[in-house]
Parts: structure tokens; C-alpha cells; sequence
């Protein structure tokens, strides 16, 4: 079907609705993910949201991202939730009883598990809204750049230490959770081998808001995440110990992509305001390491990168969107021709059968394709915004344009929807969602 451009009425009505979500969805020093379903914040959406307010105010922004830094471990992890008052989301803080761990902060409640480094990334294109600014936006965000490097550098460094101790150049992640694809088919391999044990039982609460329950994962999915938090408990945290007992440890080839992104990017700022030499050579090497652990997990067959399972030592194929990694981290020019044509071409976002041109979850041809359910196939708008934002920065302006128009076209019924079914158009899962309203909010910037 082909892609009708929003009008100009449209766009001012989209930006309007999208600025009125994020301020709804504002707790102050914080966004909630989205008003019922996740009413706290999450790590990687908070990435997207600041980015996505600095559109509107930098200094509100930055704030967003020293939040989530007070919830940073003495370790360096950035958790993957932090909760600010008491809810109805599970698993709660009573079921990740993060008390056991030494290295968990003070005075903010957190889980235990991390998710993709996306806020440095975030933070240049902060960076670049408060230069178009100028002036006092942008004063504040050069010195916010170089108060806060440590500690973006503590975060990669614990991510390409403790989760990468055999330097293999890929983010070892104990959790589905913590790829942000919570129930890709990228990991039902994995998964078949978690056997949960004994646990103290829990009832689920997602599924009260949402209408369909089949757009979340299944209750026999909870339960196997369920278990790994188990596990995570019993190791108190420590990653060596949960390596040595755990049922999932999986090199994540997304997750190390964004890292060698947002590390270049770090490298590439921490220079430009003067931060330390060895923090910056530091964070070079990072790039260069899990660029190369990218790389190197591309499946000359198909051109998609796979994550490895270290339980099995397996490489991990299937038609997910993570597969375009190399597209985030950048490399060989031959091979991100190849990624580029078959982003665009018609097993992904060119395939006859999708509502629009935006890249879905998973190949619609792939056998492990599902319409509807979360993850597993349907068109993620923050999913897009990463492609259209990695190609413009690899100077494929016109193919990142041309995702961005057909991104701005789905979200035109400003109904920010978590996903959508890739087939019909329809919003799945939470409406409102913070990151979906921000990542609009950039791509009309
Ligand atoms: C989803 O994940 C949470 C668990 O972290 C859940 O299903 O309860 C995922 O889409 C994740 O990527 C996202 O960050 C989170 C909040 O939007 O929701």
C-alpha cells in the first residue's frame, strides 16, 4: 500500500498530541513508560524519551537522564527499572528483593537486570538539539556531557567486563528482559532450556491492561522469567555467580552494537569537551571490540548478525530486526550495502503484505513470524526510529527518510501505541506510550 504523507495539519496535531503525552506521562523528575501498563521508569525507554523532550526542553531532558543515573549500581549496571511509588506492575521490588546485593544504590528501588546502552546515543542527539538551540541549552548540555562521561564510561565498562568476561565482543545478558525484546523468537532456543524450580508463586498483572491477551507473552514465558529472577536473587546479583548457576546466558548482538555506538559516540564527545585521555581511549577500545564481535556474527548465508548461546555455544538464526546490528555499529561498507537493501527490500520493510513501510519485529516471512504478539513480529515505532537514525549517521540519508516518513505516517492517529500490527495497522499493546510520542516528536524536529 503506498505511503500517504501526513499533511501539514497532521504534523502540528501529531506534535501537539505526542508533547501533551510525554507531559502526562511526566512525574516530575521522571516519565512513566506509559500511564497503566509501566507506570515507572525503564531504563531503555527513558533514552528515548529524553531525546525526544529535548525536542521541547533541554533542560527537562537532562533531567530525565540524571534520574536514571541515581539509580546507577556501585558496578556501574544502569537497572532496568527504577520504582518510584508503589504499584500495581510485577514483578515489584518485593519479587527482585535487589536488598541482597551489595552493589545496589541508596534511597531508589530497583530491579536487578540491565537493558540495551541506548542513553548516550540519546544524549548526542540531546547534544544536537541544544547546539541548534544555542545559548543557555547548549551550555548545559556541553558541561552535562562532561559532569556525567565517568559515568556513562562506568556503565559501558561494566557492560564490557563483567557481562563479557571471555571477551568474546558480545553483551552476555541473563535475561530476556534485558535485550528489550522480552519474548523474541530470538530466544525461545535459550529458553527451552530454562526448567523453573521452586518459587513463591505470583499472579501476573500486565495482562488486566491490555485487551487481547495473546499481544503479551504467554504465562508459561512468565514463569520462565519468573525463574530467572530467581536465579538472580540466589547469586545476590553477582554476575560470576549467576554465570556459574543461571539457565540463560546469551552474547546479545544488539545490545553489543548499541554499546560500540554509543562508546564511539562517547569517545567522540568526551574529546570534544575535554575529558580524560584514558577514559576516552577506553571507551575507542569498547567500540572497536564489540564492533568486531558484530561482525563477526554474521551469518555469510543470510547477512544478519546472530546472537551466540553461551549454554550451547550455538549461534542463534532467526529473521529478527536485531539481525541488522552491523547497521547500528557500522563496519564493512560491503556488508552495510547488503544490510540496507534487505532492510528495504521485500523480506522486511518492502514485503507486499505490511500496512506500511516500517521495519517489523521480525521478517513477515520468516516462519516465526506472528502478527499480533509483542515481540514477535509486530512494528515497533522506536524499532524504526534506531534504523532511520543508524542509517543517516552511515550517510544513507535517503533511506533513513524514507523510514522516517513511513514511521510518521503510521503514528498519524496519534494514538502512540506501544506496537503495531504490522499487516493491518492496528495499535497493540499500551497506548500512550512515552517512547513512542517521543521518538514522533524527533523525527518531526
Ligand atoms: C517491555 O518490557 C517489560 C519488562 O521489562 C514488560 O513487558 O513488563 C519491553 O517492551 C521493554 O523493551 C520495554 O522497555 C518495557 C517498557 O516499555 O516494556
Amino acid at each position: 500500500m503506498p505511503v500517504t504523507q501526513p499533511t501539514p495539519n497532521d504534523i502540528a496535531l501529531m506534535a501537539g498530541r505526542a508533547g501533551y503525552v510525554l507531559k502526562a506521562n511526566d512525574r516530575g523528575r521522571f516519565t512513566v513508560a506509559s500511564p497503566t501498563l509501566y507506570p515507572h521508569m525503564w531504563s531503555w525507554d527513558a533514552g528515548f524519551v529524553a531525546l525526544g523532550i529535548a525536542t521541547v526542553s533541554v533542560p527537562r531532558a537532562l533531567d530525565e537522564l540524571r534520574t536514571l543515573l541515581t539509580g546507577q549500581w556501585s558496578t556501574g549496571m544502569i537497572p532496568h527499572i527504577l520504582f518510584h511509588s508503589p504499584s500495581d506492575y510485577f514483578p515489584d521490588p518485593d519479587r527482585w528483593r535487589t536488598q541482597v546485593a551489595a552493589a545496589r544504590p541508596a534511597g531508589v528501588l530497583t530491579s536487578g537486570v540491565t537493558q540495551p546502552p541506548i542513553h548516550v546515543i540519546a544524549l548526542s542527539r540531546i547534544l544536537h538539539d541544544a547546539r541548534r538551540r544555542g545559548g543557555a541549552d547548549q551550555e548545559l548540555c556541553e558541561r552535562f556531557v562532561l559532569d556525567t562521561f565517568p559515568r556513562w564510561l562506568a556503565w559501558h565498562r561494566y557492560l564490557a567486563t563483567a557481562r563479557d568476561p571471555h571477551e568474546h565482543g558480545l553483551v552476555e545478558i541473563h535475561h530476556g528482559w534485558e535485550s528489550g525484546m522480552d519474548d523474541s523468537p530470538r530466544w525461545d532456543g535459550p529458553y527451552s532450556r530454562v526448567r523453573p524450580g521452586e518459587m513463591p508463586p505470583f499472579t501476573r498483572r500486565d495482562l488486566a491492561h491490555v485487551s487481547d491477551p495473546s499481544q503479551r507473552p504467554s504465562d508459561a514465558e512468565y514463569r520462565r522469567y519468573l525463574w530467572l529472577v530467581e536465579q538472580k536473587v540466589r547469586a545476590r546479583y553477582d554476575d560470576a555467580a549467576y554465570r556459574a548457576t543461571g539457565d540463560f546466558v546469551v552474547g546479545d548482538v544488539l545490545v553489543s552494537a548499541l554499546l560500540a555506538a554509543a562508546s564511539d559516540l562517547l569517545a567522540d564527545m568526551g574529546a570534544e569537551f575535554g575529558a580524560d585521555p584514558a577514559g576516552i581511549e577506553e571507551s575507542r577500545l569498547i567500540a572497536r571490540r564489540f564492533r568486531t564481535g558484530v561482525l563477526r556474527s554474521v551469518d555469510p548465508s543470510t547477512g544478519l548478525a546472530r546472537d551466540l548461546d553461551l549454554r550451547t555455544g550455538e549461534h542463534l538464526s532467526v529473521d529478527s530486526a536485531a539481525g541488522f546490528a552491523p547497521l547500528l555499529c557500522g563496519g564493512d561498507d560491503a556488508l552495510l550495502r547488503r544490510q540496507r537493501d534487505l532492510l528495504l527490500g521485500p523480506r522486511w520493510c518492502g514485503h507486499s503484505r505490511l500496512r506500511w513501510p516500517v521495519v517489523p519485529s521480525v521478517s513477515p516471512a520468516s516462519p516465526a513470524f506472528r502478527d499480533r504478539t509483542y515481540w514477535r513480529g509486530p512494528q515497533w515505532p522506536v524499532l524504526n526510529w534506531l534504523m532511520a537514525w543508524a542509517l543517516n549517521r552511515s550517510g544513507e540519508q535517503e533511506a533513513a527518510n524514507a523510514l522516517r516518513l513511513a514511521g510518521l505516517a503510521q503514528l498519524v492517529d496519534c494514538d502512540f501505541a506501544e506496537y503495531y500490527e504490522p499487516l493491518t495497522g492496528e495499535q497493540l499493546g499500551s497506548r500512550d506510550q512515552s517512547w513512542t510520542a517521543a521518538i514522533a516528536l524527533d523525527f518531526l524536529a
